[in-house]
């Protein structure tokens, strides 16, 4: 006669609570924090606090922004011909212009799927925007590849689909697939081809931009036209 002995462990239930620090703006939000500006996120966890800027949106809009600003142009004070190590820490101002970092983005996306969405204007007052349903960054090894899909135009055009699927390059780190270096070429830091079809982290030029050197949009503005301010964002979805 066999004795099947069953035995139960009376482990502790996990209590599903929110995590304490904010990882992004949808998180600030949640905590009560209902209006636009900088706020203090963790994105790396709770030794490594992040300034950012959150567009929590329209006091009638029923969700909030809950937008955690990752880049943002609007007056050239920042420089954004810069290394590596500062793409991939982040640099600037959260109450003015900045970039998040690439290992803050790429931590984030990780942890939830993320919507993008780009908001730009140019210097006559007009503003059009993109937005992506989904949009993630990869590891360091892996180049900080770009990833995004299920576009909506809202006025600016599909050019940075060409950008989809590329590594991040600097000028002292190419990883375009261009045989010269477009960072060093185009004057920015991006997810370079051949080379490119937006510039966002390109030159402030105050409107007139030398053929791809500025705050480049193609299908809005084309490759002379530097933009006066852009602004990209994501969200959980
Ligand atoms: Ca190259």
């Amino acid at each position: 006669m066999k004795v099947f002995v069953v035995l139960v462990a009376l482990l502790p239930v996990a209590v599903s609570s929110p995590p304490l620090l904010p990882v992004d703006c949808a998180d600030v939000y949640s905590r009560g924090s209902g209006s636009s500006g900088v706020y203090t996120i963790y994105p790396a966890g709770p030794t490594s606090p992040v300034q950012v800027y959150c567009d929590m949106g329209c006091v009638d809009e029923p969700e909030g922004g809950r937008w955690t600003v990752i880049q943002r142009r609007k007056d050239g004070t920042v420089n954004f011909y810069r290394k590596w190590d500062q793409y991939k820490s982040g640099f600037g101002q959260a109450s003015g212009e900045y970039w998040l970092g690439l290992e803050n983005i790429h931590l984030l996306t990780l942890r939830k799927k993320y919507e993008l969405r780009v908001d730009m204007e140019d210097f006559e007052g007009v503003k059009v925007h993109v937005q992506y349903s989904s949009f993630s960054v990869g590891t360091e090894q892996d180049g900080y590849q770009l990833d995004f899909s299920g576009f909506t135009d809202g006025g600016a055009g599909k050019s940075m689909a060409e950008h989809n699927g590329k590594k991040f390059s600097t000028f002292d780190k190419d990883q375009d697939t261009y045989s010269s270096n477009c960072a060093k070429t185009y004057l920015g830091g991006w997810w370079y081809g051949e080379c490119h079809s937006v510039n966002p982290n390109g030159q402030y030029l105050w409107g007139n931009s030398i053929y791809g050197l500025g705050i480049n949009w193609s299908s809005f503005k084309g490759y002379e036209y530097s933009l006066k301010a852009i602004e990209m964002k994501i969200r959980p979805v």
